[in-house]
């Protein structure tokens, strides 16, 4: 991660990032501009952008036999990475040569073989479609491509349609954190370069003409493609891009009783998780200045916090529960959820007080715990009430995927690594079933964690179970 915030503020100051205003080819005038080429006159970043690049490839868990870069600013990138690496790359001409053997592909060719593509910067995803298509065409396979920087304007979403998949080293709500918190860009610019972003993005929406023809569709989105799809609430897109950027579906459920253990969770393992979840009615010396500290901790880390506070009132009574009291949930805890019990009026009166704050809901429409009344009917009506409120509610708690929709995202408790449960009702599934073969998104663990001698090395298997789950999932969907 350091590695990237240091990546992020060279290529600052190089300026391959710009910001100002700049008239894009679309004629579009944009607050963001991305000139990768500068970086050829640097060495060291060369390096460094193109070690980024294999390790992306390489904890993306990406198997393929060669490599080609999109002309001209990756074609360099690619050459030192199959340099360093030993690995056979390949050419693609821009335009075929009007003399000789007119070969639009230099390099052996091995019909079959899966070829990796390197980019620079992608935005709709275009230049390293007609790439791929190039390199299709010649009887190699395209599965994966690799990116420095991913507009997130549709981009991943268009090459998932395609059966690509898109990983990028940097994602754009990244970089816009790393150089504001470095002081080098004002809140207004990147409020500014968000907006753009959101209204510019290249996705033509379904249904209407000129959306793109569909070849081999990928069942499986990844997290960071449907973080293009999740427009609402904000926190939805925010989640999944930090997982896909940490590289973690791990919740950690922060279950313990003193206000002190609960921060040194926070600091030890905030690297590793994308939520922190807390019952902050179960701390016994509960004030405001803890979860003040576990605000900070979550923004040095990069994780959400959710309070499983369980709303199930009427609307009126949630909505004093959510703000006031002594612990004022909306305060500080990025994601809430309730139970659908008393109808609708429950997330109406959460979300008038969540949505102005951009928090975010999950509803809870299964429990890991024996003989639970949340199924059939009842967890397909709370499927149909999210859909309904989906400007607020981004997701559910449940035992596996029960929502097709890409920007519903699934938690899953009651999670350890071996089945079993423990004598007051709890059942256990293993990260591999939930995330693998049930399709769940994000894995939540408390007493796996929290009861292990080693805290923080048994967070970090939980993590790696349940991120090889998902890149097993993504290779070979479920569905
Ligand atoms: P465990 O120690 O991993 O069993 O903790 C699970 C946590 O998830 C705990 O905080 C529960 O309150 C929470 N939980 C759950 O276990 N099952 C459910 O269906 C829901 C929440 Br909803």
């Amino acid at each position: 991660m350091e590695n990237l915030d240091d990546l992020i503020l060279k290529l600052y100051e190089v300026q391959a990032i710009k910001f100002g205003t700049f008239k894009l080819k679309s004629g579009i005038t944009s607050p963001i501009y991305f000139d990768l080429r500068v970086i050829v006159s640097h060495p060291l970043l060369m390096n460094q952008v193109s070690n980024l690049l294999f390790e992306c490839a390489q904890n993306a868990g990406v198997k393929f036999n060669t490599v080609c870069g999109v002309p001209y600013t990756a074609l360099p990138l690619a050459t030192i990475i199959c340099s360093k690496h030993e690995l056979p790359m390949l050419i693609r001409r821009k335009e075929a040569k009007d003399y000789g053997t007119k070969r639009l592909v230099e390099g052996a060719i091995n019909p079959g073989d899966t070829c990796l593509i390197i980019e620079d910067v992608v935005t709709s995803g275009s230049s390293v479609l007609e790439t791929a298509e190039v390199l299709q065409k010649q009887g190699l396979k395209v599965t994966d491509a690799i990116v420095l920087m991913d507009r997130e304007q549709g981009g991943s979403v268009r090459l998932a349609k395609e059966g690509i998949c898109l990983h990028a080293v940097v994602s754009l709500s990244k970089l816009l954190d790393v150089l504001h918190a470095a002081g080098q860009i004002e809140a207004d610019m990147v409020h500014s370069v968000r907006t753009f972003i959101q209204e510019n993005s290249t996705l033509t929406p379904p249904g209407q003409n000129g959306s793109p023809t569909v070849k081999k569709p990928r069942t499986e989105l990844s997290y960071g493609a449907r973080a293009d799809l999740a427009e609402t609430p904000p926190v939805a897109a925010r989640l999944l891009r930090l997982m896909e950027e940490k590289r973690s579906n791990l919740c950690v459920s922060a279950d313990v009783t003193a206000s002190a253990e609960l921060l040194q969770l926070a600091e030890a393992l905030g690297p590793l998780i994308c939520v922190l979840k807390t019952h902050v009615d179960i701390l016994q010396d509960f004030s405001p200045s803890v979860t003040d500290a576990l605000g900070q901790l979550a923004l040095k880390h990069r994780f959400l916090i959710f309070e499983d506070r369980k709303f199930a009132d009427i609307g009126n009574t949630v909505k004093q529960q959510y703000e006031g009291g002594q612990y004022r949930i909306s305060s500080w805890s990025h994601i809430i959820n309730a139970h659908a019990v008393p109808g609708p009026g429950v997330v109406k009166g959460l979300s008038a007080v969540g949505r102005p704050l951009d928090r975010g809901c999950l509803l809870i429409a299964q429990m890991s715990s024996v003989g639970s009344l949340a199924t059939g009917d009842y967890t397909e009506s709370v499927v149909r009430m999210a859909e309904e409120y989906s400007d607020f509610v981004f997701g559910f708690i449940c035992g596996g995927k029960i929502s097709s929709k890409p920007q519903f995202v699934h938690m899953t408790p009651g999670v350890q690594m071996h089945p079993g449960g423990d004598d007051l009702g709890q059942q256990y599934s293993t990260p591999c079933e939930v995330i693998g073969r049930k399709g769940s998104d994000v894995i939540i663990v408390g007493r796996g964690i929290l009861a292990a001698s080693d805290r923080l090395k048994a967070a970090e298997d939980y993590r790696k179970a349940g991120w090889e789950a998902y890149l097993n999932r993504l290779s070979s969907p479920c569905e």
